[in-house]
């Protein structure tokens, strides 16, 4: 079964982080499955499911952590799945497929704009806002702050190794907000000077707590300690819905060679690296989360969880998780 090209390279681009973010991953890993319906010359119905899940598998194998990417997948296949139940028709199969990806990439964007305006009512005018590493849901809600005629400072993390948080001060700056950067040590130092902390989510599991870029649960436990409060934007196909069945989030562990060059490391006799790129901040350390359908405490997680995912039958949860348990 040959799997086509452009599922690869979409993979590669995911693997390597070309294309990033929770949900830029989520959406690209859709819109390759969308490619392989329509580039596929099955001729049963069988045969499409089979190379569909042989992608899904390929895709599910990229980064581990972001829980967006099984749920964008999982959204496309259980349509799939569900249509070749009842129907011997391939093009009615590839329909669907074809359709769910188109809808799920059409309502991710558009959970991120209604987050932007959610999350933009609640900052006042004034406000110094701490954030860390690059989301876009983050962006949308400070580029609507702004839009609004409310003025925002911001101080971004460096975020090391891979230093998003210069592109966060780049685009942030692109649209009128002034930004600090400082290395991701100062943050507790420069806890005082700030109103809010504000970051992105890779995950959020059923017990209301966070996966997000590494360091996020040292800026929560600072931001804490300060009484500053602690929000995240996540759209809610970054709720974890195999947390609820007692599953844990894998963290992701990048190449070392991200924290040191090579060449010095290998010169480093005894020295190793690691080099995890995600932590989890326990619910007590977060106010609120930003969602789409509003802003929930983070014990109030769990009933979302239903709302969203109630209608998925455990075999598709279970079938298309991150490195494809099966
Ligand atoms: P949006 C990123 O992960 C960051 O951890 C960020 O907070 C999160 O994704 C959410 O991003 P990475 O892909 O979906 O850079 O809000 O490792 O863009």
């Amino acid at each position: 079964m040959s799997v086509p090209p452009k599922v690869l390279e979409i993979a590669e681009a995911i693997r390597t982080m070309r294309v990033r973010g929770a949900g830029r991953i989520a959406r690209a890993a859709v819109e390759a499955l969308m490619e392989a319906a329509k580039q596929s010359k099955a001729k049963t119905v069988d045969q499409l499911v089979e190379e569909l899940d042989r992608c899904a598998e390929i895709l599910l194998a990229t980064r581990p952590t972001a829980v967006s990417l099984p749920n964008g997948v999982r959204y496309v296949m259980s349509r799939v799945l569900s249509t070749a139940e009842s129907s011997t028709d391939v093009e009615e199969v590839r329909e669907a497929a074809v359709k769910a990806a188109e809808a799920f990439i059409r309502e991710s964007k558009t959970a991120v704009k209604r987050i932007g305006e959610i999350g933009a009512r609640m900052i006042s005018d004034g406000e110094t806002i701490m954030t860390h590493c690059q989301s876009s849901a983050v962006f949308e809600v400070l580029r609507r702050v702004v839009e609004s005629g409310k003025s925002v400072r911001v101080i971004a993390t460096e975020t090391r190794p891979l230093y998003q948080g210069r592109l966060t001060a780049k685009l942030l700056s692109e649209v009128g907000i002034p930004v600090t950067v400082i290395v991701d040590g100062a943050a507790r130092y420069m806890m005082p000077d700030v109103d809010r902390v504000l970051v992105g989510a890779d995950a959020v599991a059923a017990n209301g707590a966070l996966v997000n870029k590494i360091g996020t649960s040292m800026i929560a436990l600072a931001a804490y300690e300060a009484r500053v409060p602690f929000f995240t934007a996540a759209e809610t196909y970054k709720l974890s819905p195999e947390t609820m069945l007692g599953e844990l989030i894998l963290i992701e562990e990048r190449s070392p060679y991200e924290v040191i060059p090579e060449e010095m490391l290998k010169s480093m006799k005894g020295v190793s690296v690691r080099n995890p790129s995600f932590d989890v901040t326990p619910p007590e350390y977060i106010d609120g989360i930003i969602t789409e359908r509003g802003v929930v405490p983070p014990h109030g997680v769990v009933s979302l969880l239903y709302e969203v995912f109630g209608w998925m039958k455990a075999d598709t949860l279970l079938r298309y998780q991150t490195y494809y348990r099966r």
